[in-house]
């Protein structure tokens, strides 16, 4: 244990990420919503679009029906009747006003329909065509990929020339493919371009499936009792919003596209093959990245991947328990992280209602002499230290160092962890020059909800 220096709340917070989300109401994406915009002092939030999806459009009837897009304006306004109070938490959480300006409804009138050229669509295409802002731009398909892909059309219609330095800023996160538009129109033209694509199929964990999919000892923080003390009751309008089922969480299939994006010191963003919140892909081809193989004999869908071929779907029933194993393991990569994700809603949502003093915030970890890339030879000892983070509100930091395996290419046993802010490790005998290991400091308060940040280090293994 080690104490965290004090220090004031908003220095070195680390730059946020350029983020639109595309939306088809779904009750699950309700729900993200609350969250989403309780996260939104991370992001710069550059747009929202409502867009439709093989599951619900408008004049969908019964399940398909589509949400009046008007509840994200009321989302928006009931984040606005809490806002004041998060900003004495965070002043970087935007205004309601400018949310509002960058809320526009896309295409939404039928499955697929990428034509009709609307003001989601002209929206998106003018974000990523703003050329004085070089940061990438992660756009997010919480629906259909429809509204991004008539974004997409509008730039190769009428800017054919700013179609390379686009995809060069463009960053797609796909919750499934929600219609038939990425494989019809954006895959043919964009990712030759090399436009980096994550296409999840283990976000399924964190939607309707989750009581069925998780591990036991993930779940209490789902479980009414739990969202009922820490979100529901006595957190404001945004969080009684929330729309639980039997006072438990519900779903939120969409949650994992912007997790994923959230500066927390995984670096998710920086590969996906890494690992962090919104979970871990490989790369299946080109810049595409999907879910690893639940197991060596599967095959990966050539097409489109949704709801009729979905790995998750498959492991959904399974009771043999090695398949359950196999279950287990397919959504390790998302549950792994959940009681901090957790805990960290519940301290915004304690943002929404309680003095600076009162409530929680987060470490801010610090590396000492310790560059977040390194070379050392097998054999050799490398030490990671995180001795220097701290905590805004002066709690006991508890840190311990893990080796993240699957994160890096070196295929041998799993380092042992190390508990405490110092760690030394030794690169193993039999790790070959050039490959890598992941080294993560997981660092928590012991405030309340007590919440966690990161650290990772890449040590690449050189020649003797
Ligand atoms: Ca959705
Ligand atoms: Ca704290």
């Amino acid at each position: 244990m080690f104490f965290g220096a004090p220090g004031t709340a908003f220095s070195e917070i680390p730059g946020r990420t350029r983020v639109i989300v595309t939306t088809d109401g779904e009750a699950d994406d309700r729900c993200s919503m609350v969250r989403f915009l309780l996260h939104s002092n991370d992001f710069e939030v550059e747009g929202i679009v409502n867009s439709s999806s093989q599951f619900h459009w408008v004049g969908g009837e019964g399940w398909h029906a589509f949400h009046d897009p008007e509840w994200v304006g009321e989302s928006i306004d009931l984040y606005g009747k809490v806002f004041e109070n998060l900003r004495r938490h965070d002043p970087r959480f935007p205004t309601p006003a400018h949310l509002r300006s960058v809320w526009k409804v896309g295409n939404i009138s039928a499955v697929g329909e990428d034509v009709e050229r609307t003001e989601g669509a002209e929206w998106i295409a003018k974000v990523l065509l703003h050329d004085r802002d070089p940061r990438p731009v992660w756009v997010q398909a919480w629906g259909g990929c429809n509204t991004i892909s008539r974004a997409l059309k509008i730039i190769e219609e009428d800017h054919p020339g700013k179609m390379k330095e686009v995809a060069g800023r463009l960053r797609l996160f796909l919750i499934w493919e929600q219609d038939e538009t990425y494989q019809k129109s954006i895959r043919p033209v964009w990712e030759p371009l090399g436009v980096p694509t994550i296409i999840s199929d283990q976000f399924d964990g964190m939607a309707y499936i989750w009581r069925k999919v998780l591990p036991e000892e993930t779940k209490c923080s789902f479980e009414a009792p739990w969202m009922k003390e820490h979100l529901l009751e006595g957190h404001g309008p945004l969080c009684a919003s929330y729309e639980a089922l039997d006072g438990a969480f519900h779903a939120e299939g969409d949650t994992p596209a912007f997790l994923h994006t959230i500066p927390n010191g995984l670096r998710s963003t920086e590969n996906p093959g890494w690992g962090g919140w919104g979970g871990r892909y490989v790369k299946v081809r080109g810049k595409v990245w999907m879910d690893p193989l639940p197991a060596d004999d599967w095959q990966r869908p050539e097409g489109q991947i949704s709801i009729h071929n979905s790995w998750s779907k498959k492991l959904e029933h399974v009771t043999d328990p090695e398949q359950v194993a196999i279950r287990t393991r397919y959504f390790k990569p998302i549950w792994r992280w959940l009681e901090a994700v957790q805990n960290d809603f519940a301290a915004r949502a304690d943002w929404c209602v309680m003095d600076y003093d009162s409530a929680n915030h987060h470490p801010v970890v610090r590396l000492k002499d310790t560059p977040l890339e390194m070379e050392a030879a097998a054999g050799e000892s490398v030490t990671l230290d995180a001795s220097a983070s701290r905590d805004p509100d002066r709690d006991r930091l508890t840190c311990r160092w893990w080796h993240y395996p699957e994160a890096g290419t070196y295929p041998g046993e799993p380092l042992p962890d190390i508990d405490g802010p110092v760690a030394e490790v030794t690169v193993p005998t039999d790790a070959r020059p050039g490959q890598t290991l992941h080294f993560i400091a997981e660092i928590t308060d012991d405030g309340e909800p007590c919440l966690t940040r990161y650290a990772r280090v890449v040590v690449v293994v050189r020649d003797p």
